[in-house]
């Protein structure tokens, strides 16, 4: 805290650095100069009813309620907001008793001059870090001696300065680039907000007429008696052609399998004939065997008649009568598959008439008979049984031009919502995190990696191997105060307000809430991680660098303090 404050002073002391002047007091700086100029008399600064002589000047006792009679010592460092309370305070309260000074002026030859809070004067302590020439320490309390290292300091310090500079440069470089990338984008967006608003437009006038063709073709379909599989969905007839068409088939069959058993069997009689023929032409007549001569006298008998006459004419006719149906020019499908209106059939003399009147005709049909099924006075026969409407082709088409219409609107309805949110989000000063979603940093810090992708998702991923745990989904940007030490790499938060990604809703903790990390983001020439603290049982905080934040409106740079 204490080369905090030194680092306020020194940045105040900077403004002055060019002016010296040797007859000012001890500890006077040259922005003060002018309220020690008389050479007999001295008025408190902040005070100016109150006068004293010269010799009260740094003479080591407090006279001034705002102490600026002791500019060179350490009187009135009790007068520090810092200092404890004591009686005296309520003297104080009815005149003007805060600080007149800002503190010890070092002027640091050869470095940035610079004060140091009066408690540090004579303390034996050398404050290098702000008073680099040691003139904060002219009483050699304890016989410290403080030798002027301004020279040496100050060449590292313009060293170090340089290279920030030069970082700072390229930071600021590059933040220009983040920003013209994040306007680029924001452009993509808001172009495709654009196309989309044209595109929606087309999409309902697409959606209105596929809807209005539904509709249409639905009407148009629900005049028709839709014959489907003579099983289940035709009517009397159709069932009838499904039976007859059945029946046909099991007797043609039937007729098939009849007819190869009865040449089978003509075959095998003829082996038999050929057999017996044999039989009777070298059976012995001298062997007196009664049973012989009965069987061929019987075989005589049998092969005496008439053979039946030639079945040539009965093959040509079951020959034709194997034939498939739609070889005889019958053809089941198309009395399975037609779809035919009653009012077809029963309207049928409407073929007889001129088209322009027959189309007239049929189209008021159609009408009459769908207000009629709407009505119940006529049966839905493109109905089932169950209830379940049977869609033809045509709406089953229709209707999925329509869903498919109404598909694409919805989607593209959403698209513009999600752009036109995403338009309003805050993505900080000069929409500048726009160009850095998706682009992720990490580090190691123990047993695990810790990432961090801009917008994204925090994640610690142990370094062993194993799953990665959700440190938390980003959701929104913070402001935020903080007061660190600004190391001398520039690689932290320094002080005051800074922009905080908060992520929440990661991973559950066991026994606790869900996985959350804050953000905080400091000025730097690269995307880093800076550090990452567990703050609380699953509630984490990481300090990240990026360009993004350099030199932001409303953002005092980091890292372009000076400082030692
Ligand atoms: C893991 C890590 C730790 C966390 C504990 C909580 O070990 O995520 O950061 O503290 O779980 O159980």
């Amino acid at each position: 805290m204490r080369s905090f404050v030194a680092l306020l002073y020194l940045e105040y002391a900077a403004i002055a650095y060019a002016a010296t002047d040797s007859s000012r007091p001890r500890g006077v700086s040259p922005d003060f100069a002018k309220f020690y100029k008389d050479p007999k008399s001295f008025t408190c600064i902040s005070n100016p009813s109150i006068h004293l002589s010269t010799s009260q000047i740094n003479d080591d006792y407090c006279d001034c309620p705002d102490g600026s009679d002791e500019p060179g010592t350490a009187a009135c460092s009790h007068l520090s907001p810092l200092s404890p309370h004591t009686p005296a305070d309520t003297v104080r309260n009815t005149v003007n008793a805060s600080l007149a000074l800002p503190g010890f002026y070092c002027k640091n030859k050869g470095h940035i001059p610079s004060y140091v809070p009066f408690t540090n004067v004579n303390d034996g302590i050398c404050d290098y870090d702000s008073c680099c020439d040691g003139s904060e320490e002219y009483g050699h309390v304890g016989g410290v001696k403080c030798e002027d290292r301004c020279k040496e300091i100050g060449k590292e310090w313009r060293k170090k300065d340089e290279a920030r500079k030069k970082s700072l440069g390229n930071a600021s470089r590059k933040r220009k680039e983040l920003v013209a990338e994040a306007a680029r984008l924001r452009l993509q967006v808001q172009d495709r907000l654009q196309s989309l608003g044209t595109e929606i437009e087309g999409q309902e006038l697409k959606l209105k007429q596929t809807e209005q063709e539904l509709a249409e073709v639905e009407r148009r379909e629900k005049g028709r008696v839709v014959k489907g599989s003579v099983s289940s969905k035709a009517g009397k007839l159709g069932l009838l052609v499904g039976l007859a068409k059945q029946r046909t088939n099991e007797l043609r069959e039937s007729l098939i399998r009849v007819r190869n058993e009865r040449d089978a069997n003509k075959g095998r009689l003829q082996d038999l004939e050929k057999l017996l023929t044999t039989f009777k032409e070298e059976y012995n007549p001298n062997f007196n065997d009664e049973g012989v001569k009965r069987a061929v006298r019987a075989w005589e008998d049998y092969a005496a008649k008439d053979k039946a006459d030639s079945n040539d004419a009965l093959d040509r006719d079951l020959d034709e009568i194997s034939k498939e149906d739609g070889e005889n020019g019958l053809n089941w499908d198309e009395y399975e598959s037609e779809e035919e209106t009653e009012l077809d059939v029963l309207y049928a003399f409407e073929n007889y008439l001129p088209s322009t009147i027959r189309t007239y005709l049929d189209t008021k049909l159609r009408e009459l008979r769908t207000l009629m099924i709407s009505n119940g006075i006529l049966a839905d026969t493109a109905s089932t049984s169950t209830g379940t409407s049977t869609e033809t082709k045509a709406v089953l088409d229709a209707r999925s031009r329509a869903e498919a219409a109404r598909n694409d609107l919805t989607n593209s309805r959403k698209d513009l919502a999600s752009h036109t949110e995403d338009l309003a989000k805050d993505f900080g000063p000069d929409d500048i995190f726009r160009a850095l979603k998706g682009q992720c940093v990490s580090t190691d810090a123990g047993e695990y990696t810790y990432e961090v992708c801009f917008l994204g998702q925090t994640t610690q991923k142990p370094k062993k191997g194993g799953g990665h745990t959700n440190m938390g989904n980003y959701n929104r940007l913070e402001r935020i105060m903080v007061d660190d030490e600004m190391p001398a790499d520039g690689k932290g938060l320094g002080s005051g307000e800074r922009i905080a990604m908060k992520h929440e809703g990661g991973q559950g903790c066991w026994n606790g809430p869900s996985r959350s990390t804050t953000v905080v983001l400091g000025c730097s020439e690269e995307n880093e991680v800076w550090k990452i603290m567990e703050e609380e049982k699953c509630v984490y905080r990481m300090e990240v660098g990026t360009p993004a934040v350099c030199e932001a409106p409303g953002q005092t740079p980091q890292g372009g303090r000076e400082e030692l």
